[in-house]
């Protein structure tokens, strides 16, 4: 039988057309636009089956005994279980010592609602996403700028910019759309400290120096205004402080930071126009944003580089998305007013946006360990790991171990879920029925559904929601008895339900895309225009415009032990056949721990008497993991480039064991996790 849905393996969110029999997954193909020649494959869709049907999935509820080992539970065993003590908690030390945190896993969409309307409910403001250290916080910096995040319109534009994203590895649907364009002649420039398979087919690549991106902006804007290639007329009359900006940026002119940022002068004036000589030209913007210390200032200037050229929701340029109108299910008013989140000291990043709500998910950790800003006793861990994915993970360990009580919700058994009290087994993407975030942040809406059926008793994350809320007493708020129920309830102001998406698999488009909408309605600002100076910003402290002060503040980690630790390290290399520290249970894409490597420059391996294949410690002051080491070009002497998500598979090549969460970025909470001072060693006795 032939079924449509979203695959959520991984946040690209591709629709798929899957083959099942008898409600068992036999294969699946990714919807594409392009000809099959054009078309990308993705492993982690091909062995789907040994995801879904792995030995290791966890089928049944399990509760943690005085012995401290599981045993198997009823579901009703465990709910109880599990509201018993969270009302306890209620009751002890009030509804806010309750936390719910999200991973990235289950997706951002519906799930999400659902679990803020229960924590709502019950009187806790603290459900807490992973978002600052993924793309909320880039969502929250294109926001102060024109009021929403942008969508690059990569298929139909002339020159595209990549910064910091990798999308043939992370996002092939993006990738595909990429491809297409320069196929029909569009231009390519590369921001990124690694070569990667983008970065060598780009007509101009920009090997920064890793976290560095805000000034690089910054001299790309002043070099756009003094050289009269921004668009005047678009500036005057949709921007607000622009003069600001001008001096601003004026402060960073290319002769000035290049060599700061290992950069050559020409290559970046270059750069700067090809990027601005020709429209339309979007900006792919990605993770390597994220995960800086000056993620939010990198990002916004980035974002104006898009307003300076005038290519903010044309098409081929960066699209402000249409919002699917959707009830909002959160129920925030329900929190006794008064208690304020664990995030209360990101007040804007907060609120900037009606569904993310909190996303600094370093402050669960203070919460717990230093009672910074009141102790968290319980927390409910759904489709995440931290101990594998949060910065500095002796903290997260200390943190854990402190609470009085666990409960996670996942497919497997990791490194988080051993720690728990209780386990909820959860049921994967494709056994779930659910409104994709994807699609309603703009048309068209598609429908997750599920294409198989539960595996063991696992159950769907909408039921483990519903189902809970219900033992805490929340009927009344949770009335739905069907996920279709609470998507057509939710839905109801689009004017579609389930029953209509399952008939059309390609989607229902709301409204026609339309473009420069600027001109009805200005921008979703609270000037109503771009705000290249931003009052909100001013107005709690921060930087109106980036950078105005004229400096940065030291982005890498450890850079004040640089003498020991001489070696730059980069993390998050990912790769298309794992989702963060996922699918290592899959035979197929395991393939002997091939990826879980270090490149190293042929000059450093030298200096190290490294060969590739050699093992190799990597040590910063908070720990010391280990990897293989690939001698490789890939990246500039002095740098190293650390596999990501390798911890759960084997906690030896953990690389959160070494990051540092000690640093913060005062708007969005971002961990300046992603670039670190190092050192190697060889290890010579595995
Ligand atoms: N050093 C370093 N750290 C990083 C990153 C990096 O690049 N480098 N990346 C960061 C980023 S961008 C992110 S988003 C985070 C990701 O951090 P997490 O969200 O913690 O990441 P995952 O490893 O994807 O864990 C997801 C878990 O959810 C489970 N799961 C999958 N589907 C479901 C479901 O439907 N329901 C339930 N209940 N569970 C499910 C999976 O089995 C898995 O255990 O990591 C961040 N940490
Ligand atoms: N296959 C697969 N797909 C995934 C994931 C996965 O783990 N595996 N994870 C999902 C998640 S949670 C996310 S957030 C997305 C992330 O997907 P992307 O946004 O593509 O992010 P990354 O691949 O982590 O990094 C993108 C690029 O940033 C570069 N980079 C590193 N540091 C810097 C820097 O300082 N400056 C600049 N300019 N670039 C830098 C890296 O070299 C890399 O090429 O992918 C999602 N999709
Ligand atoms: S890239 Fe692969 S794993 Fe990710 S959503 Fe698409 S098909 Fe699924
Ligand atoms: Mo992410």
């Amino acid at each position: 039988m032939k079924m449509h849905s979203i695959c959520r393996l991984c946040s690209a969110c591709c629709p798929i057309e899957v083959e099942t029999d008898q409600g068992k997954w036999v294969s699946a193909r990714r919807k594409s636009p392009f000809p099959p020649e054009y078309q990308l494959v993705c492993p982690k869709l091909a062995a789907a089956a040994e995801i879904i049907y792995s030995p290791l999935r966890l089928t049944k509820p399990l509760i943690k005994d005085e012995c401290r080992k599981f045993r198997e539970a009823s579901w009703e065993e465990a709910l109880d279980t599990v509201a018993r003590h969270l009302l306890h908690c209620k009751q002890e030390y009030g509804a806010q010592s309750v936390c719910w945190l999200r991973g990235m896993a289950a997706d951002w969409g519906a799930p999400w609602d659902y679990v803020n309307r229960l924590m709502n409910a019950f009187g806790s403001p603290n459900t807490i996403g992973n978002g600052s250290i993924c793309f909320v916080g880039r969502d929250f910096a294109h926001t102060t700028v024109y009021g929403a995040m942008t969508m690059p319109q990569a298929m139909h534009a002339k020159r595209i910019l990549i910064w910091g994203k990798n999308d043939l590895d992370t996002a092939p649907g993006a990738a595909e759309a990429i491809l297409h364009a320069i196929r029909n002649g569009a231009k390519l420039i590369v921001v990124d400290p690694v070569k990667t398979r983008f970065a060598e087919m780009a007509d101009i690549w920009l090997q920064i120096r890793p976290a560095y991106d805000g000034l690089l902006a910054m001299a790309m804007i002043h070099e756009i205004i003094t050289h009269d290639l921004y668009d005047k007329d678009f500036i005057k009359k949709w921007t607000v402080g622009f003069e600001a900006l001008q001096k601003s940026a004026a402060q960073f002119p290319i002769e000035k930071v290049a060599a700061d940022i290992w950069l050559d002068p020409e290559l970046i004036r270059k750069a700067v126009r090809l990027y601005a000589s020709s429209k339309p030209a979007c900006i792919v913007d990605g993770n390597g944003l994220d995960m800086q210390l000056e993620s939010f200032e990198a990002t916004r200037a980035v974002a104006m580089l898009r307003v300076l050229t005038g290519n903010l929701d044309i098409s081929g340029g960066d699209l402000i998305p249409q919002t699917v109108p959707n009830r909002d299910l959160q129920l925030r008013e329900r929190v006794p007013s008064g208690i304020a989140p664990i995030t209360m000291n990101y007040s804007l990043f907060n609120r900037f946006h009606r569904n993310w709500g909190h996303q600094v998910q370093s402050c669960v950790i203070d919460a717990i360990l230093d009672e910074n800003p009141y102790p968290i006793k319980a927390l409910i861990v759904q489709s995440g790991n931290p101990l594998i994915t949060f910065m500095d993970s002796d903290r997260v360990r200390k943190a854990l171990e402190k609470l009085e009580f666990l409960i996670v919700s996942d497919l497997f058994m990791t490194r988080t879920a051993e720690m728990a009290n209780v386990i909820l087994p959860a049921g994967s993407c494709f056994e779930n029925t659910q409104l994709n975030r994807a699609f309603i942040r703009c048309s068209p809406v598609r429908i997750q559904d599920q294409v198989i059926a539960s595996v063991g008793e696992s159950r769907p994350n909408w039921k483990i929601v519903f189902d809970l809320a219900r033992r805490l007493g929340l009927e009344e708020e949770f009335p739905w008895q069907t996920a279709e129920e609470a998507i057509d309830y939710q839905l109801e102001p689009a004017g579609i339900t389930v029953a209509m998406l399952r008939e059309k698999p390609d989607g229902i488009m709301i409204e026609p895309i339309k473009y420069q909408k600027y001109h009805d309605k200005g921008f979703p600002t609270p000037s109503g225009k771009i705000e290249l100076y931003s009052e909100q910003l001013k107005a709690h402290g921060y930087d109106p415009v980036p950078y105005c002060k004229g400096s940065m503040k030291e982005p890498v980690s450890f850079m004040d032990q640089a003498e020991q630790y001489p070696l730059l390290g980069i993390s998050g290399a990912r790769n298309n056949r794992f989702t963060n520290s996922q699918y290592r249970v899959a035979p197929l894409l395991l393939q002997q721990e091939k990826d879980c490597i270090v490149d190293i420059h042929p000059r450093d391996a030298a200096t190290y008497f490294i060969l590739t294949g050699d093992w190799v410690k990597i040590v910063t002051p908070r720990g010391a993991i280990r990897m293989k080491a690939i001698v490789s070009d890939i990246i500039r002497p002095g740098v190293i480039r650390i596999a990501w998500g390798w911890g759960d598979h084997n906690p030896d090549y953990s690389l959160n064991r070494i990051t540092d969460d000690g640093r913060r970025n005062s708007v969005t909470g971002t961990s300046s996790g992603r670039n670190f001072m190092c050192r190697i060693e060889k290890i010579i006795d595995k």
